[in-house]
């Protein structure tokens, strides 16, 4: 089902013409309301109203992370705090974390889109929404909950943790649609069977999950374990939350970006030019209706390519490929680029191994030393230790032969590796650079 037919499937021309004068919009109270967004144009020498095409959106000038953190907490609100009705955060990693706020409107905007990203996933008003993602100031669980209110399903507000209570839920309740992070898919997967529990027995139909970077063997290894579609749902706190693009079951072959309310550009991280359709590179995104916080050519850090080909299901707007990584935890051993998610691939190209995994990165005589460590499964867990070796070898001949990079495998007995209740920490970096 489409929920927004009008938008959704909105010839391009028309949608460019609304997409301009959003963005002029934008400009304008961007510059007229917040100071950090003046002063940015007024560097960069442009005013608003230079921006006569889409194409001089190039003219702008980009958000950073960095730019929210020093104007923390709420110095990049463009309306006055009688206005906000709502605030959420991003913890980060590291530092401050970065602060968004909404309008009744921006509520209800996100609301329509998360809407529309659950129908793209295969919900409709009849299904039983199992909402796992966590409540609280992460966007996960509110934005969910609220698209799959105005989509007109049933939610179980469950957030995150308490394993064992949700799995007696699903049991109890008959959800038909799963919504969490695909690790915590996986371990809920895990912990059902400890309990005895059948997922194939449960009604799930479709799984919406995002918020990390996860493959495509991991969505056969999901789809498998739950006997479930399950599709790709991407978003950020400083864009909006979950619900900025969405697979459609129907192709599960990119996310279509929501283009009437976020114009989505890819840049090349060195250089920082726009780069053509089908080119891998930095997501960049401008909101266009968004009140108390809007922002303009935000690097996402996260690394895609755009599609504009049609769609099997009848959406016009544009895909995003699955993130592959970000250019920021991106991993430099020894002088290699290393993504997370390629060294997921080839562990989940081998058999033996459970999709658990830590990549651990130390740092002796200068030198750096990637470590990955992997669970082994149930079954080979009893192997003997010379199959073992070898498994371990086969791991490290894959990914030097995949990546370039030499690694140490090591693997540890199945469930050593900590769960994660929401995303999962897949890197701890001991180097101290
Ligand atoms: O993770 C919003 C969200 C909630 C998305 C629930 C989907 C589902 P943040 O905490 O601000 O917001 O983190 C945003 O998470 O820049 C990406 O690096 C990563 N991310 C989000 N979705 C995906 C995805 C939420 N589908 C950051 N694939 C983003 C890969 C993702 N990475």
């Amino acid at each position: 089902m489409i929920f927004d037919v009008e938008y959704e499937t909105m010839p391009r021309e028309a949608l460019e013409t609304i997409q301009l004068k959003r963005l002029q919009a934008t400009c304008e109270r961007a510059y007229a309301t917040v100071p950090f967004y003046r002063k940015k144009f007024d560097d960069a020498k442009v005013k608003p109203a230079d921006i006569k095409s889409l194409d001089d959106i190039n003219r702008l000038p980009f958000t950073t992370k960095q730019d929210l953190r020093d104007n923390y907490p709420f110095g990049m609100f463009a309306t006055p705090m009688d206005k906000v009705i709502r605030i959420h955060a991003s913890s980060g990693t590291t530092g401050q974390p970065t602060v968004v706020g909404y309008t009744k409107k921006d509520i209800d905007t996100w609301a329509s889109l998360m809407a529309r990203a659950l129908a793209a996933g295969g919900a409709t008003k009849d299904d039983i929404i199992h909402n796992a993602y966590g409540y609280g100031l992460f966007t996960g669980g509110l934005g969910v909950h609220y698209g799959a209110e105005k989509l007109g399903a049933s939610v179980i507000p469950v957030s995150g943790g308490n394993t064992k209570r949700q799995i007696i839920i699903m049991k109890d309740f008959g959800p038909t649609i799963l919504t969490a992070t695909p690790s915590y898919t996986l371990h809920l997967a895990e912990v059902a069977e400890e309990m005895g529990v059948d997922f194939k027995e449960l009604k799930f139909k479709f799984g919406i999950f995002g918020a990390e970077p996860w493959s495509e063997k991991m969505r056969e290894e999901i789809e498998l374990k739950l006997n479930i579609t399950a599709v790709d749902i991407y978003g950020l706190s400083e864009v909006m939350g979950p619900g900025v693009a969405n697979e459609c079951f129907q192709a599960k072959k990119g996310l279509h970006v929501f283009e009437d309310h976020f114009i989505p550009e890819i840049i090349d991280e060195n250089t920082l030019e726009s780069q053509p359709f089908g080119t891998s590179g930095e997501l960049v995104f401008t909101t266009i209706t968004k009140e108390a916080f809007p922002i303009i050519r935000y690097r996402t850090r996260d690394i895609t390519m755009l599609n504009p080909e049609p769609c099997i299901c009848g959406r016009t707007m544009v895909r995003m490929n699955r993130v592959s990584g970000r250019s920021d935890d991106m991993l430099i051993i020894r002088g290699v680029n290393v993504f997370p998610s390629q060294i997921e691939s080839v562990l989940m190209e081998t058999e033996g191994v459970d999709p658990h995994y830590q990549l651990v990165v130390d740092r002796a005589d200068n030198l750096d030393m990637l470590t990955v460590m992997v669970e082994i499964g149930e079954a080979s867990f009893f192997d003997e230790v010379k199959k073992l070796q070898h498994l371990e070898q086969t791991i490290t001949e894959n990914i030097k032969e995949t990546l370039g990079v030499s690694v140490k495998t090591k693997l540890v007995e199945p469930k050593s590796i900590a769960r994660s209740e929401g995303k999962a920490v897949r890197v701890i970096d001991n180097r101290k650079i």
